[in-house]
């Protein structure tokens, strides 16, 4: 109850930042980057999203926070799309379930493009298979609204959810990206991989494209490539940054 009555004064007092992870391909050169949310508390310092989002889910919090998060992802997407040397990065924001169920989420997001002027092409939001257990066609109307403007979709966490294929096939998604649970295990356990292998299968299959998460070794990077998979995000390459430390230039 305390962090929750805290939770509510977050965004007004600017307690939130966002850290930024780069998606990477075999050559090193950095595609894009995904915008991961930060909550430092005064006392208690650094707050996991993984603490704070259920909560903010629950209370409907999360509506006004993933405002603030899309509002801040596209004013820099913005800012490197004046900047040649960074105008061709993508930029992915986790939106969750509740947020994109909002009667008016579509209208937000394109007023949000309209303001901050950010390419919507650039701007690719992630969502789980989650979103699709209930009001499925609702979502994937928004989906395809949003679409028309230009943003991308990638299906996050997938392979952890219940999403029937026939369903994802219908679905306006420009990017599946694999688990990072299944990638940490790729090397030690048979179903893990083959589950791996059957996501980038798939993923051809609907020419989709791939990406795999939570990427820690070069082992599992090279596993990675000799399966066809050439997009990777993971601490291999880098932990998420403050915008500051990020090497977006040049290959890491
Ligand atoms: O960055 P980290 O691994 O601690 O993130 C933990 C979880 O929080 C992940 O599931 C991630 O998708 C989620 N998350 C991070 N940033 C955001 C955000 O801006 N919005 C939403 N809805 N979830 C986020
Ligand atoms: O659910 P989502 O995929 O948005 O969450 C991404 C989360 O994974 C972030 O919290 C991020 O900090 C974390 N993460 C990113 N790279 C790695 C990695 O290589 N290993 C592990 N264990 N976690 C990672
Ligand atoms: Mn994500
Ligand atoms: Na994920």
């Amino acid at each position: 109850a305390r962090l929750e009555a805290d939770l509510r004064q977050a965004l007004p007092r600017e307690e939130f930042h966002l850290h930024y992870q780069p998606q990477v391909t075999d050559s090193g050169e950095i595609r894009g980057v995904e915008a991961l949310l930060r909550w430092q508390h005064p006392r208690r310092g650094a707050v996991s999203p993984g603490e704070f989002i259920p909560l903010a889910e629950e209370n409907r919090l999360i509506v006004a926070i993933g405002a603030w998060v899309l509002e801040s992802a596209c004013r820099q997407l913005a800012a490197w799309a004046a900047d040649p040397a960074r105008r061709h990065l993508t930029l992915a924001v986790n939106v969750s379930p509740r947020q994109f169920r909002e009667v008016d989420f579509v209208e937000r997001v394109v007023a949000i493009l309209d303001a901050t002027r950010a390419p919507a092409e650039r701007l690719k939001l992630e969502v789980t298979e989650s979103l699709f257990l209930e009001e499925r066609d609702e979502a994937r109307a928004k989906m395809l609204r949003l679409r028309e403007r230009g943003v991308r979709f990638s299906l996050d966490d997938f392979g952890t959810g219940y999403s029937s294929l026939s369903y994802i096939k219908r679905l306006p998604l420009d990017q599946l990206k694999i688990d990072q649970s299944f990638v940490r295990d790729l090397l030690v356990d048979e179903a893990s991989a083959a589950i791996v292998a059957s996501i980038i299968a798939l993923a051809r299959s609907l020419e989709l494209e791939v990406i795999a998460e939570g990427v820690e070794t070069e082992a599992q990077r090279d596993w990675l490539i000799a399966h066809e998979c050439h997009a990777f995000q993971g601490y291999l390459f880098s932990r998420p940054l403050p915008l500051e430390e990020l090497h977006l230039s040049k290959a890491c």
